[in-house]
């Protein structure tokens, strides 16, 4: 049998995390319930394969690991991946996530759990950075093999209400640093992209508590395992 690919996409501090974590065990508990077999695996991009963290590392750390205050201005412009690169190693995480993980585990029959894919690319370094579109839906194409979610379900949370919850958290990494413009045109392509896939991208509420939330994403699921024939 083969597996189902479920991903979690949004803005920063929309929940994610929470949220996948939350659906893990209310989904673990229903295999259980049901006497399903087949496992459920989560994961995420980047960082979802051991290349995968040191890709992550240079791509959200890169200030911390360099030195941060206390670099030079010079040190600094070197330390950081410029726009291009940062596009190129989301891609190189996401190749070896989908030959590492993805592909061998849906081919397994597991569902699995993913935080952030594609459209994170076309949020980010589309809409985000600027760069075009018709070039990450190649890059994309290159590093996934034309692997799709079946379902992506995108927390939609206002940007500002997104940046207050990750500043609880102390650290603060390279991208959550951009300014809140370019947050705001990540929102866009999220925006734009759930317009265009109605079917694939659903959208959830993020602004309520996490437990209306999960509320919301268990209604979708139970859906969808059923069209899934795992209902
Ligand atoms: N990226 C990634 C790209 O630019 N291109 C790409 O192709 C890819 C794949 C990845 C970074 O890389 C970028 C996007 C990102 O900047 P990440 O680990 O996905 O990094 O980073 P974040 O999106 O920043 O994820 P976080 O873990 O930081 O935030 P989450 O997962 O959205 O939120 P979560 O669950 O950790 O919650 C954040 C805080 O809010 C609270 C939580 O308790 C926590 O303190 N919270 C709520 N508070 C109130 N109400 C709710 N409903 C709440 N839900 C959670």
């Amino acid at each position: 049998m083969n597996g189902r690919l479920i991903v979690f996409e949004g803005v920063e501090g929309c929940g994610k995390t929470t949220q996948l974590q939350r659906s893990q065990e209310w989904l673990q508990s229903l295999f259980v319930a049901k006497s399903l077999s087949g496992s459920l695996v989560t994961t995420r991009e980047p960082g979802g394969t051991q290349l995968g963290l040191g890709l992550r590392e240079l791509l959200l750390n890169a200030e911390v690991r360099n030195g941060g205050a206390d670099a030079t201005k010079e040190e600094m412009k070197f330390s950081q991946p410029g726009p291009l690169t940062e596009l190129l190693l989301y891609a190189a995480d996401r190749a070896q996530h989908v030959e590492e993980v993805l592909k061998p585990q849906l081919a397994a029959g597991a569902i699995i759990l993913c935080d952030r894919y594609t459209n994170s690319t076309i949020a980010y370094q589309g809409y985000g950075r600027g760069f075009s579109l018709d070039l990450i839906d190649q890059l994309n194409f290159i590093a996934t093999g034309g692997l799709e979610s079946d379902l992506t379900l995108w927390l939609d949370v206002d940007v500002e209400v997104g940046l207050e919850r990750t500043k609880t958290r102390g650290v603060v990494d390279r991208i959550e640093q951009a300014g809140l413009e370019f947050h705001e045109r990540v929102q866009q392509g999220y925006t734009q992209l759930a317009k265009a896939q109605p079917q694939q991208i659903v959208r959830i509420d993020a602004n309520l508590s996490a437990a209306a939330v999960q509320e919301q994403i268990q209604q979708i699921l139970v859906q969808r395992l059923t069209e899934w024939g795992l209902g």
